[in-house]
């Protein structure tokens, strides 16, 4: 009889069963004891993650067996490219999930397949005889039915690109760890264009980018396709993006030539499977730079006829091409005003150049004038409401969330509800330019929710800025959301684990501007980081508050645009001089020996008036105007009484102190996250927080050191005073920062 080797080498005949068990317990307990050691928490800590995956890592689900019991095949055609997409992706995510990788098949022999499909695709779908009609192109089904006896899970929509969305829902709803037994899911996007706008210069530069260059390898292309192209594709259609905007909105003319078409042409084919269509940024005046015409005059007919012949050759090129993206006359960028015409005359122009091809026209308010002496925040809406209406009805007038620019907190900019006529499609910031770069932690959803929840009144109450955007207040079929990106070639594509987040959120809110950014945050922790509840329910704690956080530290109770002049970095509330008062800070904050703020109230700028009159009403008058926008619209004494009875000069102090504070819970709340998150995604976040804490430190020690010269008043009880003098302050000098346009 041989016998065996047990591990404890003890000699053993096979059938022995006594010693096993003993030297199975020698083992755990030598286990146990070696695992007490120092650096045995080394041994046990999760594998290290770069990031690169985002929230599509698709590793094992706590639960395996339920998940097993629904994915154990996939029936999917595979004749077109975003079908092998959509058949793969799914496999590709069920395997990592439940560890076994399902069967191809073509029908449905055995409980558990997900059926994928069109009824043109799929025979299967086609049986089912589903109600797709409500859903549009894009949206999809995903449901649980039987087929034959058996149980399955459909994935249907009207398209392919529908079924790829499906397919990304399933697989969220098993990495969030949801029930799957029962499912009845129906979705259907809520705005058209969905796009992100790369601020990417074609030197790789990005403007306001702080994850190193930019993705597109313009010098290698058309014929290198760098993999990562392909990932970003998979990461944005899993959100719903369905666009991107490729070039910066500061263009050069040379983006429009044929060598950065056909680069172009390539990057469109990467995407097209997913859904991606590609836009670029125009500059206005390229008929002169590389058209060789004396004039960019939008009524003149050789300007015309030049714009109609460069959208055909583009069109030729790629024939599904999205459209332009126009930054016109705003901070010197030509545009047609330099004509004498308008927003309306240059927008047309290119629009009608568009329309047999389908394409549109993103024709930027984001406009002010130096020689325009007016509040700035009145300067897009008195530009452009007398145009409500003459655009042709291929242009959407994109607007900023606020009337300045992106700052931490902004009430919605007065366009949303002014132009009925019109569609108006928003452009949220991604990129944290006015937040921290990519260093602080600030979860930006709850600031698109914010905005995209507030009142305009423009057809009375419940007008929210939502229903203009996706059109069901007045009646727009073209309708649009842009993200102003935050990626970059980082290895974590966006700077920072935390900045994901960010672009995750604005895709979920594009598709639907009703979502709300708890939900969206506590899906992207499960997905990002885990599912266990010790990390999701603090974890999302942190993201919430987070934002709040910034305003606090940097600009509370309505402040604004107090930050480093050019490049946008730290504390600046002194910055003064220069070529235009729009571009400092002492515009903005106008503080005094009376007190502080912008007075745009009926006796001041008066930019309230341009808001539907209860808004007006509210926001004009110091007594109801909400504490978070008291100093945007009113110059206030220091010691006007706050709701907390506190004087402003005090409740200011404290507001800064409490932003600081906020970030060193965050940090607590990091760190005792260390063991359940892996090694290296926690180690860079806790260093992030950590000065996150010294920059927020900075920004309220300097911020009170400036203002206090104006109020000059002792702090309040407990509150400490900024260690260094405002001299040193105003010192720091930061040339290289990131990001700053050129
Ligand atoms: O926020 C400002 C930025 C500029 C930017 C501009 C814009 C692309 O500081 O860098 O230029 O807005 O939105 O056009």
């Amino acid at each position: 009889m041989i016998s065996i080797t047990s591990r404890c080498g003890e000699r053993t005949p096979p059938r022995a069963r006594r010693p096993i068990p003993v030297c199975l317990a020698l083992l755990a307990l030598l286990l146990g004891l070696l695992l007490a050691l120092p650096g045995a928490a080394q041994a046990r800590a999760l594998p290290d993650e770069d990031g690169y995956a985002l929230w599509l890592r698709y590793l094992p689900v706590q639960q395996v067996a339920p998940l097993r019991a629904v994915s154990a095949a996939v029936a999917a055609p595979a004749a077109t490219p975003t079908q092998v997409v959509a058949r793969d992706e799914l496999r590709r995510g069920l395997e990592g999930l439940s560890g076994r990788r399902p069967a191809a098949v073509d029908g449905v022999p055995r409980d558990g397949v997900v059926v994928l499909g069109t009824p043109a695709s799929s025979p299967l779908v086609a049986a089912l005889d589903l109600d797709l009609a409500g859903i549009g192109e894009e949206g999809y089904l995903v449901r649980s039915v039987r087929i034959g006896g058996r149980a399955a899970t459909v994935i249907a929509a009207n398209s392919d690109i529908g079924v790829l969305y499906g397919v990304f829902h399933f697989l969220r709803l098993a990495q969030t760890g949801q029930p799957l037994a029962a499912l009845d899911v129906t979705q259907a996007p809520k705005v058209k264009v969905r796009v992100l706008n790369h601020w990417d210069n074609l030197d790789r530069y990005v403007e306001r980018g702080y994850a190193g260059e930019s993705i597109w390898d313009w010098h290698r292309l058309p014929d290198w396709l760098d993999p990562r192209y392909t990932d970003y594709a998979r990461a944005n259609a899993s959100i719903g993006i369905n666009g991107t905007v490729l070039n910066n909105v500061n263009t050069s003319a040379l983006a429009l030539t044929p060598m950065y078409l056909d680069k172009t042409a390539a990057l469109a084919s990467v995407f097209r499977p997913y859904g991606i269509k590609v836009y670029l940024s125009a500059r206005f005046s390229a008929p002169i730079e590389i058209g060789g015409l004396p004039t960019a005059d939008p009524l003149d007919p050789a300007v015309r006829r030049w714009w109609k012949d460069k959208v055909d050759e583009i069109y030729r090129t790629i024939p599904d091409f999205g459209g332009f993206l126009i930054k016109a006359n705003s901070e010197g960028q030509p545009g047609p005003q330099d004509y004498g015409r308008s927003h309306a005359d240059g927008a047309n122009m290119m629009a009608q150049a568009f329309a047999p091809h389908g394409g549109i026209v993103m024709w930027r308010a984001f406009v002010y004038s130096h020689e325009e002496p007016d509040d700035r925040h009145k300067q897009a809406y008195t530009e452009f409401v007398p145009h409500d209406g003459a655009f042709e009805p291929n242009v959407l007038v994109q607007v900023k969330n606020g009337a300045i620019d992106f700052q931490p907190r902004e009430p919605f900019h007065p366009l949303f509800g002014a132009m009925p006529g019109t569609p108006l499609m928003m452009e949220f910031q991604i990129t944290k330019e006015y937040l921290g770069f990519a260093t602080h932690l600030a979860y930006l959803a709850p600031m698109y929710e914010e905005v995209l929840r507030a009142d305009t009144h423009a057809r009375g109450p419940g007008s929210t800025v939502a229903k203009v955007v996706d059109g069901s207040l007045d009646g727009h079929a073209l309708t649009g959301m842009a993200g102003v990106a935050n990626i970059g070639v980082d290895r974590n594509w966006s700077g920072s684990h935390f900045d994901q987040a960010n672009w995750y959120a604005y895709g979920r809110m594009a598709w639907d501007p009703y979502a709300g950014s708890a939900d969206i945050a506590r899906d992207w922790v499960r997905m990002t980081f885990s599912t266990d509840p010790a990390v999701v329910e603090p974890v999302v704690g942190m993201m919430m508050g987070s934002r709040e956080a910034v305003v606090d530290y940097m600009t509370p109770l309505g402040l604004h645009h107090l930050m480093g002049r050019g490049h946008h970095y730290g504390p600046g509330p002194w910055v003064e001089g220069g070529p235009r008062a729009d571009w400092t800070s002492v515009y903005y904050h106008r503080a005094d020996a009376r007190g502080i703020g912008f007075d745009r109230s009926a006796g001041g700028s008066n930019a309230v008036a341009q808001y539907a009159p209860p808004v007006a009403a509210q926001f004009g008058n110091l007594e109801t105007v909400p504490e978070e926008f008291l100093l945007w619209f009113h110059h206030v004494p220091w010691d006007h009484r706050m709701a907390s009875g506190n004087t402003l000069w005090d409740e200011l102090v404290l507001r800064y102190g409490r932003g600081v504070d906020e970030v060193r819970g965050m940090r607590a709340t990091w760190a005792g996250l260390e063991g359940r998150i892996d090694p290296a995604r926690h180690h860079q976040v806790a260093v992030f927080l950590g000065i996150q804490e010294k920059e927020a430190q900075w920004w309220r020690d300097a911020s009170i050191a400036y203002f206090q010269t104006f109020a000059k008043r002792p702090l309040p009880a407990g509150q400490a005073a900024p260690p260094h003098s405002l001299e040193y302050y105003k010192s720091l000098q930061f040339p290289f920062a990131p990001g700053d346009g050129k």
